[in-house]
């Protein structure tokens, strides 16, 4: 059984994503916090990946590393820079100088937020972040293509969408993605023998969807999920009357926002923003 090291563990993301992938790898979970629950097979390594050191000891030994691990949306630059700039660093960086072949990065939506939402993107086209974040994970991808060209890393970059059980709101109808589907794309990045560097929409089949997702169906992927069944309940839940240029750009509210609240505060960062 292969071992997969995943950092963020303790988050939203890493929460549903341990639950879906127990059993079918070794996991070795890191995070700087605590997590609430440890799983039977799982081990827990903690971590603050802006410390080097810290990620050169946790990425020894694995097969592959999902990295999860960092800021999660929108916030100031110093929290920014330490947990995504230089902690994204420090963990390509290490699975390198570690031999670790292959990193499924989990980059975002922010990446591109500023595209309108009335067009259909692709994955080959121009980076528009929408923040300081989203410029993290344009970084990140960027930081991907490197390894993979120059070091013969593989890298799978996931462009994420919201993942969660239900979509939000009406934004989050087009980017919605299940935990299911999200198991089914991270198990491609893991497995599939043919990667080198890689962008895809980390979405499930939404038919309001406003990506061109040709790239991850190539690869393998069969979204299983679409979020139009929850289309009619979230659309009536919705407040008319947002702000204008959030509603008209795929980002939403990181196009206008300076910082928005981190549903995983860093410690000693509570409410900064
Ligand atoms: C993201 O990239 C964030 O990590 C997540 O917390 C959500 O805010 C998501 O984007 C979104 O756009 O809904």
């Amino acid at each position: 059984m292969k071992t997969i090291l995943i950092t963020g563990a303790a988050g939203d993301v890493g929460t549903h994503l341990r639950r879906e992938l127990a059993g079918k790898y070794l996991l070795k979970v890191s995070d700087l916090r605590s997590l609430k629950k440890i799983n039977k097979e799982e081990q827990f390594v903690r971590a603050d990946i802006s410390k080097f050191s810290d990620a050169l000891r946790i990425t020894k030994n694995v097969d592959a590393v999902v990295h999860l691990g960092g800021y999660s949306v929108e916030g100031p630059w110093d929290a920014i820079l330490n947990a995504n700039i230089i902690g994204c660093y420090n963990v390509f960086e290490a699975a390198h100088r570690n031999g670790v072949k292959r990193i499924i990065f989990p980059t975002s939506n922010h990446a591109t937020g500023f595209y309108r939402r009335d067009e259909t993107i692709d994955h080959r086209v121009y980076p528009k972040p929408d923040g300081r974040y989203g410029v993290s994970k344009v970084f990140g991808e960027a930081l991907g293509s490197l390894y993979a060209d120059k070091y013969a890393m593989q890298v799978f970059c996931m462009r994420l969408g919201n993942v969660n059980p239900m979509p939000l709101d009406n934004r989050r109808l087009s980017i919605w993605f299940s935990p299911r589907d999200l198991a089914q794309l991270v198990t491609i990045g893991i497995e599939h023998p043919k990667i080198h560097f890689e962008i895809v929409y980390g979405v499930s089949r939404n038919k309001r969807s406003w990506y061109d997702n040709s790239n991850a169906h190539r690869l393998g992927y069969r979204p299983q999920d679409d979020s139009e069944r929850f289309a009619k309940e979230v659309i009536a839940r919705e407040k008319s009357g947002g702000d204008p240029t959030a509603e008209l750009y795929q980002g939403g509210i990181f196009t206008v926002a300076e910082a928005v609240p981190n549903p995983a505060p860093l410690p000693g960062k509570k409410g900064k923003k």
